[in-house]
């Protein structure tokens, strides 16, 4: 299926082009990585003794809570159990083997970054567009998933990088792309966000930044009315053939 449901192409691509930053979200837009952070988690329950098992349909809910440690806990409080809820400190415990399993598995797996990203990525470069990072997630599985996928060097292509981990609100508050802002020196409204969930969405309209959406396998019936153009897939707006995007 090939979309572009808000505005026709050539003026997501001119908005694109003309964007003096382009600001991306990790998970679900530069690559499909949720799937991995659902295998994490679950392997992290199993070392832990845990019986929690996340399968698809219960990680699409959950993942309406930004954060890994946040998504634990909100887990744990919904189970509605006779058995006593985690701790703070066992919680961070959880969540810390989670991270290390999640890093492992995009190291020896790999996970490649959606078709067409790299081509979009490498056309801002070319033109000297800057480019930055807004992420909920931390700067360790960024670099996990940047170091595979555009080398040792990857944090050369990005002016800005803010991680969930360096804020004192996750998504949906707009406390990682305000510090994307004042780290560019750039104002909001001429930068453009790249997402792919409402709660991104949410984030950076909210630190007053047009998003463009590309949905993603979790997020794709999302309501994305507030977006200046949703599309299906990166390959639509770049010049590279889908086949050909792999990192
Ligand atoms: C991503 C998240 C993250 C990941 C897991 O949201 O919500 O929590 O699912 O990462 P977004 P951590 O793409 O909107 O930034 O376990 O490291 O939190
Ligand atoms: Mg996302």
């Amino acid at each position: 299926m090939s979309e572009a449901s808000a505005k026709p192409l050539d003026h997501v691509r001119a908005s694109i082009v003309e964007a003096r930053a382009l600001i991306f979200d990790v998970d679900g837009t530069l690559a499909e990585t949720e799937e991995a952070h659902r295998e994490a988690f679950n392997a992290a329950f199993a070392e832990a003794g845990l019986d929690w098992r996340w399968d698809r349909a219960l990680y699409k809910e959950l993942l309406r809570v930004t954060g890994g440690k946040e998504r634990i806990r909100a887990y744990d409080v919904s189970r509605n159990s006779a058995s006593p809820q985690l701790s703070d400190p066992e919680i961070a415990e959880l969540h810390q083997a989670k991270t290390k399993l999640y890093a492992d598995l995009i190291t020896n797996g790999g996970c490649s970054l959606r078709p067409g990203v790299q081509a979009v990525l490498a056309a801002a470069r070319k033109r000297g567009q800057p480019l930055a990072i807004a992420t909920t997630t931390s700067r360790g599985n960024i670099d996990a998933l940047l170091t595979v996928a555009l080398g040792k060097d990857w944090t050369q292509w990005f002016a800005a990088i803010v991680a969930g981990d360096e804020v004192r609100n996750k998504k949906p508050a707009p406390d990682v792309y305000l510090k994307v802002l004042s780290e560019l020196n750039l104002p909001g409204s001429q930068c453009l966000a790249i997402e792919d969930s409402g709660n991104g969405l949410a984030s950076a309209s909210a630190a007053g930044i047009p998003v463009l959406i590309s949905r993603s396998a979790y997020f794709s019936d999302d309501d994305f009315s507030g977006a200046a153009f949703t599309i299906d897939d990166f390959t639509l707006i770049s010049d590279e053939p889908a086949n050909n995007s792999r990192a």
